[in-house]
């Protein structure tokens, strides 16, 4: 039997897929033939959905933990004895120290709203430490709401072919957003002419017409010199500018003070290089930027992504179908989400058992989870709830988060469907469902389709969805969040129902029936045509790029963009794609600095930061660039040599902007073993 479902990870394609199921079971999976963007494939990693499923080692019943923390020794209890024991517990804490000492951390496992998102309403409930989740966007949120305001709205991907020059900028597509290449593709049968700008030569690279290897975090200057020079020959929209931008008088003096040569330096690049940019920009319009997030991971990345993305709007780019940027797409699917995530009750507070709601709880960046845990007082942290993510590994410096999740009184609840590192560390691993086997409302950040996904598999074991799991806690704390229960349907409704003119025409019923639907956009789609869509003017602040001081002592910075067969950490208990990635973690090497290193191609290097070492297998290759070590994907700690994750090494700092992840301001030095 076929069936349809969306694909849940946290990932731009967000595709419809086509499963087969047999006596309840996947047996395998691809792409909807009929979905627009999805076009009949999926990519390497949900193929081997069955694997990931199916895996022996994943929880399906609820274990407690008999071992010490982190050991990953679990009996099988039944739910009733997990839930009333945590029920219990938490009670205890929510007694002596306040909601504040409870503290949920959750990501995008599933970017289903119901699974995703309406579990915070248990924590709001209860008046808990907010967490800002912060790790993977806040800062490129941030750089684009200063230009464009709030809301995301980037070029249709189905426009793309419209495009005449593509500047894929820090965006390794080929690997993480594949549903957008027939589209690059279509544009090249077209006549556009596709260049790619990035640290090292990535899938992205070899695939477009021309590759600009640049510096890591110089983007920001080259763009400025970029900038200056389109100002310079006349070529910016002063038209556009002077009518629905602001600010762009003092952008463009800040723009003409860089040089050609400034960009060059920076960058790495020649001057002649340079120009060679400017030229190909102006070769073709419109001009689309697609640009990634990776660039935001640096010291001063807001400011970087701030600069790229005023090169649109000095060119007038989004006066045309096609030309403007793509950073995502999620601006575009304004639902009604006033009661999901339990904002109300911050606003008419019911109180009623536990319930306290708190709109002044206690703020946690994300990204400083070891901190909060080991360094919080008034109150401590004391319950930590994981849900669709697994910190132990992705989180930043990995070797505090561990810290923290190894105190005794830290109780750790881990809601997962897979065998996550963080799950090892779990008191109460509880076995929640797949979003194959629950029913959720999907958006994407990749497209402007919103979809709606039926079970297509029975749930293994006693596996239930994230919500029942904090409906059946919230009952055992005496608290009444009928919300929790209610049906997925219900909740779809509600969020469906708004007056924008985006969501004109969908309603629950249409969208069950077609499983995806397209949101209603104005044709032709060009939102920042006229400025921004509230009508307001667009603006270009003049951003700056301190450079930091650099410690002798780590020359290397060490950047560790995604893999292309994984998904941060949701896909590597699947063999055949860590065979796919090299069956280890690798750190890339240029020649002349494995020279100086004395290190050869297959050796072992140990890497070190000032807040921990882990060991790594070295592939000696020139993609990469003197100074720059690459490694790509967040591999589980167990398959890399030395049992430690990648992110023992990178910073908890925040960047420039949001209060967003520094990955790639990770200063290392290498010492051969
Ligand atoms: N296959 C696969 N797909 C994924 C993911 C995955 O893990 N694997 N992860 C998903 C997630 S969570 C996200 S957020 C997105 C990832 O989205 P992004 O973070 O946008 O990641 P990429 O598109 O890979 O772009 C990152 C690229 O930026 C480059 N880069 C890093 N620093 C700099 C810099 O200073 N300048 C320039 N020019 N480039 C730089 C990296 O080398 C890399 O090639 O992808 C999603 N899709
Ligand atoms: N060094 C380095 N670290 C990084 C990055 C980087 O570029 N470099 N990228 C960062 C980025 S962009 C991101 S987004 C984060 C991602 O980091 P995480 O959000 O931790 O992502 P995953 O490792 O995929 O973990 C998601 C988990 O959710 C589980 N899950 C899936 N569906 C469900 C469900 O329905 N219910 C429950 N309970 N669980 C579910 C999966 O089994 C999986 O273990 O990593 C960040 N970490
Ligand atoms: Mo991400």
């Amino acid at each position: 039997m076929k069936r349809l479902a969306s694909c849940p990870q946290d990932c731009p394609d967000a595709c419809r897929l086509l499963v087969t199921v047999e006596g309840g079971r996947v047996v395998a999976v691809t792409g909807d033939p009929d979905h627009p963007v999805t076009r009949g494939f999926a990519c390497a990693k949900t193929t081997r959905y069955p694997e990931r499923l199916y895996a022996k080692d994943r929880p399906i019943h609820p274990l407690k933990r008999v071992g010490k923390k982190g050991e990953g020794r679990f009996v099988q209890v039944s739910w009733e004895e997990a839930l009333s024991e945590i029920a219990g517990r938490l009670e205890e804490i929510l007694d002596a120290h306040g909601g504040e000492a409870v503290l949920r951390y959750n990501y995008a496992g599933t970017m289903g709203l119901i699974q995703g998102r309406r579990p915070l309403l248990f924590f709001r409930a209860i008046g808990a430490s907010e967490l800002d989740e912060t790790i993977c966007a806040a800062t490129g949120e941030a750089a684009w709401a200063e230009i464009y305001g709030p809301e995301k709205l980037g070029v249709d991907p189905e426009d793309v072919p419209k495009a005449k020059t593509v500047v894929l900028w820090g965006a390794n597509v080929v690997s993480t957003n594949s549903h957008l290449v027939p589209f690059l593709r279509e544009a090249r049968r077209r006549g556009a002419r596709i260049v790619a700008i990035d640290v090292y030569e990535n899938k992205t690279a070899r695939f477009a017409d021309r590759f600009f290897k640049v510096r890591p975090a110089s983007d920001g200057v080259l763009a400025m010199g970029i900038a200056g020079e389109l100002f310079r020959r006349g070529a910016a929209d002063t038209g556009y500018l002077a009518r629905y931008v602001e600010g762009w008088e003092a952008f463009r003096e800040a723009a003409l003070s860089y040089r050609l040569e400034d960009a060059a330096r920076a960058s790495g690049l020649a001057p002649a290089e340079v120009e060679e940019l400017a030229e190909t920009l102006l070769s073709g319009a419109p001009q689309l930027f697609r640009v990634g997030y990776g660039m935001t991971r640096h010291e001063s990345g807001g400011a970087a992504l701030l600069a790229v993305l005023a090169l649109p709007v000095i060119l007038g780019a989004w006066r045309h179908e096609g030309g403007g940027a793509l950073l995502s797409t999620s601006g575009g699917f304004r639902l009604n989400k006033r009661r999901l995530t339990g904002l109300q009750f911050w606003k008419n507070a019911r109180p009623k058992g536990y319930f306290r709601p708190n709109p002044y709880a206690r703020h946690v960046n994300q990204i400083q989870l070891g901190r909060a845990l080991t360094e919080l007082k008034d109150p401590p942290v004391r319950a930590l709830f994981v849900f669709n993510a697994n910190p132990a590994v992705t989180a930043p410096n990995a070797g505090l988060v561990r810290k923290g999740l190894l105190q005794e009184d830290l109780l750790t609840v881990v809601l997962e469907n897979a065998m996550s590192d963080t799950a090892r560390y779990a008191d109460f691993l509880l076995p929640a469902t797949h979003p194959l086997e629950h029913q959720d409302l999907y958006t994407s950040y990749g497209h402007y389709w919103l979809s709606w996904s039926e079970p297509v598999a029975d749930p293994p074991g006693e596996a239930r969805p994230n919500t029942w799991i904090f409906a059946e806690l919230a009952k055992r704390l005496g608290l009444d969040l009928p919300e929790l229960e209610e049906p997925p349907e219900k909740t779809a409704r509600e969020l469906l129902d708004t007056a924008h003119p985006f969501l004109i025409g969908i309603d629950f019923e249409r969208l069950r029936r077609k499983g995806s639907l397209k949101l209603a956009l104005p044709r032709p789609f060009l939102p920042y045509a006229r400025g921004r869509p509230d009508g307001k003017r667009l603006r270009l602040p003049v951003p700056r790029f301190p450079t930091p001081e650099p410690d002798p002592a780590y020359p290397y910075r060490l950047l560790t963009p995604p893999a292309h067969h994984f998904l941060n950490t949701s896909f590597g208990m699947i063999p055949a794609l860590r065979a796919a990635e090299g069956g280890e973690p690798r750190v890339m090497l240029h020649p002349e600095d494995a020279k100086r290193e004395g290190l050869r191609d297959g050796e072992y290097v140990e890497i070190k930061s000032p807040r921990g070492r882990i060991v790594r297998r070295v592939r000696v290759t020139s993609w990469v660039q003197p100074g720059v070590l690459v490694l790509e994907g967040t591999w589980r700690a167990a398959d890399a040599p030395d049992g430690k994750s990648v992110n023992e090494l990178t910073p908890d700092d925040e960047s420039d902007l949001g209060g967003g992840s520094a990955f790639n301001a990770a200063w290392v030095c290498l010492k051969k073993r």
